[in-house]
This record gives C-alpha cells, sequence and structure tokens, in this order.
C-alpha cells in the first residue's frame, strides 16, 4: 500500500524538481525543492533525536520564518502531528492549547523559552526548543548537525497531520483533528480549480499558523511545484516590489483594501500577475469592483473553515461574483436544509475528523446524517453558487483572524468595576471588523486605556477591543437576552474613515 503521509506526495515532487527554486525572500535567501527536502530530513532527524514518536503532538509557537516551514515539513515527515498557535497568543493561551493537546515537544520564540520550559515542567513534557524570527535557535542549530536522509514515516490516510484549534460560541477552545487525506484532497483539488502550475510564483505573505497561509498557500505550491516569494509579514509596499516577479496572490481582504490605498499600486504592477485569490473574511464588493477598475484583474474569493479547509470558490474561468463565494469544490458537497437563507453543511474528503478529546462536541457540529455544521448562514442558488449571508454564531472576524465574543466578555466581566458587557464587531476600514465592546458600571469603572492595558496582559492584542464604551444599561429582548444587532447599528460609525 503507497504511503497516505502527505509529505510522500511533497517529496515526489521535491525530487522531481530538485534544482529548481522553491522559496526566495527578500533579504536574499533562496531554497531550492532539493533544499527543502535536505532541510525537513534534518530536522525531521532532530525530532526524532528529541523523542517525538509518530502520532506524538508538536506545538509551535514561532515567527514566520523559511525554517518554520522546514519544521511543518519535518512534522509531517516524521509522522508527528503539527499543533501551530497564533504568535499574538499569551502565555495563559497558550498554556490551555498545551494543557489539551498533550504534546512531546514544544518549539517556541527564544524570547519564550524560560515560561515555555516551565510550562512543559508542569505538564511533564519532555522537550521545549526554539526558533527565532531569523530561523535561529536551539532547534535550528540541532538540525543544522543532523543527517539530511530521514525515511518518510508510514501514515494511514486517516492518521491525524495536524491539531488546529478554533475557538467556540460556547466553552473551551476545540481541537480539530485533521488527517493526511483531508489536506490532501483539498490541496489536490484547489490545485486544479485555480490551475496552479510550476509556472507560477506565489506571494507568500499570509501568517503559517492558520489553515490559509498553512494548508491553502504552502500545500498548493508544494504539490504543484510552484515557487514562492516569501515574506515574513505583510507590508503593501513590498508586496508591490515583488508583484511584477510573481503570478499569484493569496490573501485576507485586509491585504486587498492595503494594496489599494498604496497610489503606487497600478495595472502595470500587476502585469505578471495571473491571479489574485481572498478569503477567511467577507470581501466587500465594493474592494472587489476597485480592484477591478484598478488592476484589470476580477479577485477570486472562496470559503472555508479550519474544520474543513475549503469548501467552496469562485470558478477560475467563470464569472467570479462580488459578494458571493462561488460554488462547493468538486469534490464536497454543501446544502442548506429547509428554509433560505439557511445554516450551511458540508460533507467531503475535506472534512475534518472531529475534535480532539471531545466527542461530545464533535457530535454537536455533525447531523445525523454526517454533515458538519458550519455556523454560516447561506444561500443557495439554482446553480449552486453559494452567498454568505450571515452567521449563525457570534464570532467576529478582525483582519482574517476570528474573535468569540463570549470569551472576551468573560474577560471584562471579572475586572473589578465592570458590571456586564457585550462585545461587538462593527465596520473596520482595515479589519473589516473592528472589535467594540459596551460595558455597564458596577462601582468605579477605570478609564478606557487601564481597561484596554488589563485585557491586553491575557488576551491576543488581535482580540482587545480597540474601543469601549460606557452605558448605563445594555439594550436586551423581552427575554432578557442582550440585543447585539442594536448595539452594532448604535456603534456602526465607530471606525468611519
Ligand atoms: C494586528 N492587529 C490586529 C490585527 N492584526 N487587530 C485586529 N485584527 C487583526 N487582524 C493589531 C496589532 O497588534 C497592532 O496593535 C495593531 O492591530 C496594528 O497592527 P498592524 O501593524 O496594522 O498589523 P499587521 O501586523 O500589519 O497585521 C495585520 C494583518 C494580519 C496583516 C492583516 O492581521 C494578518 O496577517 N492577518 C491574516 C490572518 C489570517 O491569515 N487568517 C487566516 C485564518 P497595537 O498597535 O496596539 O500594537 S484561516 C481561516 O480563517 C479560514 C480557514 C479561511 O477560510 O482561510
Ligand atoms: P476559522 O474558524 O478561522 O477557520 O474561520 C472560518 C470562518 O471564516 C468561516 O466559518 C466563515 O465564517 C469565515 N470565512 C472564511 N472565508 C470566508 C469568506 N470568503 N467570506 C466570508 N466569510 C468567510
Amino acid at each position: 500500500m503507497s504511503n497516505g503521509n502527505l509529505y510522500a506526495r511533497f517529496e515526489r515532487v521535491f525530487a522531481a524538481n530538485a534544482g529548481r527554486a522553491a522559496i526566495r525572500s527578500a533579504d536574499g535567501t533562496s531554497l531550492s525543492f532539493g533544499d527543502l527536502a535536505h532541510g525537513a530530513a534534518r530536522y525531521a532527524n532532530a525530532l526524532n533525536a528529541l523523542g517525538v514518536e509518530p502520532g506524538d503532538r508538536v506545538t509551535v509557537q514561532v515567527e514566520k520564518s523559511i525554517a518554520n516551514v522546514l519544521l511543518y515539513l519535518a512534522v509531517l515527515k516524521a509522522g508527528a502531528v503539527y499543533q501551530p498557535l497564533n504568535t499574538a497568543y499569551t502565555t495563559a493561551e497558550v498554556s490551555y492549547f498545551v494543557e489539551d493537546a498533550g504534546p512531546k515537544l514544544i518549539v517556541c520564540d527564544p524570547a519564550r523559552q524560560a515560561e515555555m520550559r516551565a510550562l512543559g515542567d508542569r505538564l511533564g513534557i519532555f522537550a521545549v526548543v526554539n526558533i527565532d524570527a531569523e530561523g535561529q535557535g536551539s532547534l535550528a542549530t540541532m538540525a543544522a548537525t543532523m543527517d539530511d536522509r530521514h525515511e518518510t514515516v508510514a501514515r494511514t490516510e486517516d492518521d491525524l497531520a495536524g491539531l488546529l484549534y478554533t475557538s467556540g460560541t460556547t466553552g473551551r477552545s476545540k481541537g480539530a483533528m485533521i488527517t493526511h487525506a483531508n489536506l490532501a484532497s483539498n490541496a489536490e483539488t484547489l490545485v486544479e480549480l485555480w490551475r496552479i502550475t510550476p509556472g507560477d510564483t506565489l506571494l507568500h505573505a499570509l501568517p503559517i499558523f492558520h489553515v490559509h497561509g498553512l494548508y491553502v498557500a504552502l500545500n498548493t505550491a508544494f504539490l504543484s511545484a510552484a515557487p514562492m516569494l516569501w515574506f515574513n509579514r505583510f507590508d503593501a509596499k513590498a508586496m508591490l516590489a515583488a508583484m511584477p516577479e510573481a503570478t499569484l496572490m493569496m490573501g485576507v481582504p485586509t491585504f486587498y483594501t492595503r494594496l489599494l490605498a498604496e497610489p503606487g499600486f497600478t495595472k502595470d504592477t500587476a502585469r505578471s500577475m495571473r491571479l489574485f485569490i481572498s478569503g477567511s473574511a467577507p470581501l466587500l464588493a465594493e474592494t472587489h469592483g476597485e480592484f477591478s477598475a484598478r488592476t484589470g484583474h476580477a479577485i477570486l474569493e472562496r470559503y472555508g473553515m479550519t474544520e474543513t479547509g475549503m469548501i467552496t470558490s469562485n470558478t477560475h474561468d467563470g464569472d467570479r461574483m462580488p459578494g458571493t463565494v462561488g460554488f462547493a469544490l468538486p469534490d464536497v458537497s454543501v446544502r442548506v436544509r429547509g428554509e433560505q437563507p439557511g445554516v450551511l453543511e458540508v460533507k467531503g474528503p475535506n472534512v475534518f475528523k472531529g475534535y480532539w478529546r471531545m466527542p461530545e462536541k464533535t457530535r454537536e457540529d455533525f447531523t445525523t446524517d454526517g454533515w458538519f455544521i458550519t455556523g454560516d448562514v447561506c444561500t443557495i442558488d439554482a446553480q449552486g453558487r453559494v452567498t454568505i449571508v450571515g452567521r449563525a454564531k457570534d464570532l467576529i472576524i478582525s483582519g482574517g483572524f476570528n474573535v468569540y465574543p463570549k470569551e472576551i466578555e468573560e474577560v471584562l466581566d471579572a475586572l473589578p468595576g465592570v458590571g456586564e458587557s457585550a462585545v461587538i464587531g462593527v465596520p473596520h476600514p482595515d479589519f473589516g471588523e473592528g472589535v467594540v465592546a459596551v460595558v455597564t458600571a458596577k462601582g468605579e469603572l477605570a478609564p478606557e486605556a487601564e481597561i484596554i492595558a488589563a485585557l491586553s496582559g491575557s488576551l491576543a492584542k488581535f482580540k482587545v477591543p480597540k474601543r469601549i464604551f460606557t452605558v448605563d444599561e445594555l439594550p436586551r429582548n423581552a427575554m432578557g437576552k442582550v440585543q447585539k444587532a442594536e448595539l452594532r447599528r448604535r456603534y456602526a460609525e465607530t471606525f468611519a474613515s
């Protein structure tokens, strides 16, 4: 039987393209596909030397770097389970994810080594090593001394490749168990659908701790042998400078609004580009229109989730309709039961295996006939075109990052002087939605800036409300439920530019 390990597919591509450039970054670093294979092997040997065995989780919270890519590949190659964490997460947030996942190894930034070692000691985790923003650190040093041959571990397609945490509207964050087959099917489908070939060059500026930058971008580039121009973070001017050498870009809507804000961004800048893809948050029809007027390119919008990878996409050759997310991918099925609009349900080889050690939560999020319930409220037209019209889940998406109001409200409510709170998302010119909190006072309430500072101690920066408003009372309906729609109306102009 052939090896179901996703890395085994990459390995074949890397071998066939060994001499070609795979990743180039602005600082002059350049790796061929052969270098990727050797680097992944060295890191995999380092993981093994640190005691990592097939099925073990490896928690990774490091700044984006090419070394981080090698680590991702190595975890797959070693048959272990990759658990990436947003670099913005505070130690308090990371503790939960680590405790829940029970990894064999933590890879962190050197600045967090002492904290993570202490956490590791508390949880009985054997090894804590590091990689910094330049790709240096104890793990990198160790990998450099390792053999560059390593036999890719055999995995079945149903074995876990990744454990990606997503928060929920209620309760604790859940680890989505992603299999090798989930990743392989989704990446293969996208390569075909978006016509990605070795002749493409992908601008990669997304973080690689979430599905978009990690699985959608990296896996499709590796499977298709498309080289990447590498950016450790998104910077509109740097993207413009590199764009004439690229053909393909993937980004969240904020990338596109920031590019449009650059007067130097013209049709000429985009002359070699073949395809711009957007996802993770709604792309405003206005942005789509402005982009096409400026560059002549219709942005292709697609839709997905951590639990499912990509679900729908506009087509490569047909209309790319602003405001819609296109059609179910060829091997994916979607439905809305009952009246439209309704909650979209999805089935297919892309759908995850369930939530890590949470069979109850898994059952709740699947229908009895096995469809995953997305929580996105959609319409599906007669041709099968999907439009997202709302969310059944109380979720804010800010610059492509998910913020769950309940989590912020709980932290706010625990602050002295706060009576109760409601956290909402309102239109934001840069982030699409901006996080706003509305609170009532109980006794003496600290000034807005102090509340924001207090929240920043325990919550990732992107979750912290950009504004906090105080009211005498929160608006409630007859059932006593806070009327968030009313609050969103009231504070709609908060970030109006
Ligand atoms: C940074 N800040 C943010 C955000 N990012 N605040 C709210 N929302 C954000 N997304 C904070 C910073 O900490 C800083 O705070 C201030 O805002 C301004 O930072 P700035 O320098 O403008 O930010 P940046 O570093 O340029 O980052 C903006 C960004 C980044 C490039 C848009 O957020 C980003 O890379 N987003 C991509 C997210 C993504 O990959 N999502 C995919 C999820 P202060 O000034 O106070 O220090 S996967 C997914 O959703 C599914 C599966 C799918 O379909 O893809
Ligand atoms: P995550 O939990 O980070 O994987 O985020 C998944 C959620 O992002 C989906 O359930 C949608 O609500 C949202 N999302 C992803 N792509 C799009 C899109 N193109 N338009 C609107 N919402 C999107």
